[in-house]
C-alpha cells in the first residue's frame, strides 16, 4: 500500500480548495449574472400556473394588447400640472457634509406633490444630466399601466437631454411617494424621491394642520424631510396634528410618539376602519410604506416623533416630555373594527400562488429563482387572486405590488380581527407568513418586488402580468433598461 506523503497531502488538500473556492466564484458570477440580463421582455416569460392552473408557455399573442397603448382616457376633469427635472447636483447637507447627489429641481426629496382626489396629473419629466437615464414611479397610485414608470416594461428610462409625460387620474386620496425605477437602488438612494399627496375632496374636519415627514438614506445618512437632525414644526396647544409619514428607505423604521397619545388613521394611504387610541405604542413602519398618525397636541409641551436611528419630528413648545423605554409594539392585525358589510371569510378566490421569499447563496431568492427567471404570475381580468407570502429569510421583505392594492387576510395562519387593511406594500419578517386578496381589475404588467431595493437588485422582484399584454420594451443591459438595478 502507497503511502501519501506530506507533500501529496498538502496538494489534494490544496486542490480541494482550489476547487471549493472556484466553484463559490463560479456560482457566485453565475447568479450575478442575473442582474444584468443582454435582454428580456418581461410579458413574455414561462409563467406560473395557478390553483388551477397550468403552463401556458410563452406569450406571443398576436392580438395582444401593448402596456403602452393603456393610458388615461381624456375627460373633463381638472389638470394640475408639475415638472421634474433629474440631474446631478452637489448638495449641502445641515451637518456641513457635501453631497454629489440625484435630485429633481435640485431637491432631495423632491418638491412634493399635491393633488385633489379626481383631478388629474401631468407630470413632465426632463433628464439634464443622469447617465443611465431615469424614470417615476408613482408608488402606491393605482394608474394605467404606460404610466407606471419601469424601465424596460412600461417605457425606455429617459436619458440626457429627453424628456416624458405622465399622465393619469389621482383617484384616491392618501399619502403616497414617487422614485425613479431605472437603477432603483441606486438611484433612490442618490435622492431621486418625493412625496405625493392626494387630497380628499371633501376635507376633513377633524384635524386643523397637516405635515408630511419623508425618511430616507442619502448615500447611507439617514434623513428627514432632507436634514439630518430632523424637522421642529410649530403646533398650538389642544390643536389636533395629521402626520404623513413616508419611509423612502430600505430597513424597517420603528417609530415611536412621546408626549401624546395618537391613532393610526391610514396606513398605505387607506384610511383604517374606527382606530382605537394608542399610547406608549411604537409603531413600524417598512420601507415603501405610509402610515398616517393623528395626534392632539398637550396644554403644555412638546411631542416628539423618532425613529430608531435618532431622527426627530419635534411638535410644539415648551418642555420636552419624559424620556421612556417602555413603549409596546403595534400590532396591525387587530387594530380598529372590522367592516360588517365586507366579511372577508366567505370571499372566493379563482386562483391561489404561493410565494416564498428568501436567499439562495448569494441572490434573494422568490421560490428559489431570481429576477426574470422566476414565471410570473399570470393573471385575468377580474379574476380573484390569494397570494400567499412567505417570509423564508434573508431580511425584512416589505412585499409591493404596482398597480394594485391588496387586502391582508391573515397573519401566521390567524385571520386578522381589526380593520380591513389594505396595502401597497406588506411589511414581512423572517419566519412570517401571510395570505392576501388581489382583485385583477387593472391589466398591465406590473412589478411585484421587495422594497428593500438591494433586495429586489438582488433578484426579489417578479412579474404580476395579466394575459394578453404585451410590452415594446425591453429590459437589460442591450437597451439599458435595468429597474431594479
Ligand atoms: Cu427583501
Amino acid at each position: 500500500m502507497r503511502q501519501w506523503t506530506w507533500k501529496g497531502k498538502t496538494g489534494i488538500a490544496g486542490l480541494a480548495v482550489v476547487i471549493l473556492l472556484g466553484s463559490v466564484i463560479l456560482t457566485y458570477f453565475w447568479q450575478m449574472r442575473l442582474q444584468k440580463p443582454f435582454e428580456v421582455n418581461m410579458a413574455a416569460m414561462h409563467h406560473m400556473g395557478g390553483m388551477n392552473g397550468h403552463d401556458h408557455g410563452t406569450m406571443h399573442d398576436a392580438a395582444a394588447t401593448g402596456c403602452e397603448a393603456i393610458t388615461e382616457k381624456a375627460g373633463n376633469e381638472p389638470v394640475r400640472e408639475y415638472y421634474l427635472t433629474a440631474a446631478q447636483h452637489e448638495n449641502k447637507l445641515d451637518n456641513g457634509q457635501t453631497e454629489l447627489v440625484w435630485t429633481f429641481n435640485g431637491l432631495t426629496p423632491g418638491p412634493e406633490i399635491r393633488v385633489t382626489e379626481g383631478e388629474r396629473l401631468r407630470i413632465v419629466l426632463k433628464n439634464t444630466d443622469i447617465k443611465e437615464g431615469v424614470t417615476i414611479h408613482w408608488h402606491g397610485i393605482i394608474l394605467p399601466c404606460s404610466q407606471d414608470g419601469v424601465a424596460g416594461v412600461t417605457q425606455e428610462a429617459v436619458k440626457p437631454g429627453e424628456q416624458f409625460t405622465y399622465e393619469f387620474i389621482a383617484d384616491h386620496p392618501g399619502t403616497y411617494w414617487y422614485h425613479s425605477h431605472q437603477a432603483s437602488s441606486v438611484q433612490v438612494e442618490k435622492g431621486l424621491l418625493g412625496k405625493l399627496i392626494v387630497e380628499p375632496l371633501k376635507k376633513r374636519s377633524e384635524y386643523e394642520q397637516e405635515e408630511t415627514l419623508l425618511i430616507q438614506q442619502l448615500n447611507g445618512t439617514w434623513l428627514m424631510n432632507g436634514s439630518t437632525k430632523g424637522v421642529t414644526i410649530q403646533a398650538s396647544p389642544g390643536s389636533t396634528v395629521r402626520l404623513r409619514m413616508v419611509n423612502a428607505a430600505n430597513e424597517t423604521e420603528t417609530i415611536s410618539v412621546n408626549g401624546a397619545a395618537y391613532r393610526i388613521i391610514a396606513m398605505d394611504g387607506h384610511d383604517l376602519r374606527e382606530p382605537g387610541v394608542l399610547e406608549n405604542v411604537q409603531f413600524q413602519i417598512a420601507a415603501g410604506q405610509r402610515y398616517d398618525l393623528l395626534l392632539q397636541m398637550p396644554q403644555e409641551g412638546k411631542v416628539i416623533v423618532a425613529n430608531d436611528s435618532g431622527l426627530r419630528a419635534v411638535l410644539g413648545a415648551g418642555s420636552d416630555p419624559k424620556s421612556r423605554s417602555d413603549y409596546s409594539l403595534f400590532d396591525w392585525t387587530n387594530y380598529g373594527a372590522p367592516d360588517p358589510l365586507a366579511p372577508v371569510g366567505n370571499l372566493i378566490i379563482d386562483k391561489s400562488f404561493t410565494l416564498e421569499l428568501g436567499q439562495t447563496l448569494f441572490v434573494k431568492s422568490i421560490n428559489g429563482k431570481s429576477f426574470h427567471e422566476i414565471p410570473p404570475i399570470v393573471v385575468k381580468e377580474g379574476e380573484r387572486v390569494k397570494l400567499t407570502i412567505i417570509n423564508n429569510g434573508g431580511g425584512d421583505h416589505p412585499f409591493h405590488l404596482h398597480g394594485h392594492v391588496f387586502q391582508v387576510l391573515s397573519r401566521n395562519g390567524r385571520p386578522l380581527t381589526g380593520s380591513p387593511i389594505i396595502l401597497d406594500t406588506l411589511a414581512t419578517q423572517e419566519g412570517e407568513f401571510y395570505e392576501v386578496y388581489v382583485k385583477a381589475d387593472n391589466p398591465g404588467l406590473w412589478m411585484m418586488h421587495c422594497h428593500n431595493l438591494r433586495h429586489s437588485s438582488m433578484g426579489m422582484s417578479m412579474m404580476f402580468n395579466y394575459e394578453g399584454i404585451s410590452t415594446l420594451y425591453r429590459v437589460g443591459t442591450r437597451s439599458g433598461n435595468l429597474p431594479d438595478l
